[in-house]
């Protein structure tokens, strides 16, 4: 699992989206590879050269991190898409078994 991140994972106090993702993915029991992407949308292409930056344009066609790309090759892009992805897939849940651990995470309240 890669997720491309702008180019840290910390929570900001408004919500950094990058490190949203990040969080609940970990949250989730994920390790993802963080592959820093630095770059700023509102530059042209030939100014965003890293390759990881490259790389997120060239799965979503967009300017914008984060990216997850899962085990599976799934490609979620949009950090509250990535977050609800976290939560609909915690790790070692298998194929339709989140129903299973959102059961075990409720009743453990
Ligand atoms: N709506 C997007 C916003 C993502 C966003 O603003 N990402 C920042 C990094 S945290 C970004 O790509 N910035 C690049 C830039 O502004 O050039 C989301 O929540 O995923």
């Amino acid at each position: 699992m890669k997720l491309y991140v702008c180019w840290n994972v910390k929570r900001g106090p408004l919500g950094h989206p990058c490190g949203n993702a990040y969080h609940a993915l970990r949250q989730a029991g994920h390790d993802p590879e963080v592959i820093k992407s630095y770059g700023l949308r509102i530059l042209p292409d030939r100014f965003n050269r890293t390759e990881g930056r490259r790389e997120a344009k060239r799965l979503t066609n967009s300017k914008t991190v984060p990216v997850l790309v899962t085990g599976e090759g799934e490609i979620v892009s949009d950090s509250k898409r990535i977050v609800a992805w976290a939560r609909e897939h915690p790790a070692g849940a298998g194929p339709g078994a989140s129903a299973t651990a959102e059961t075990q995470l409720s009743d453990s309240f």
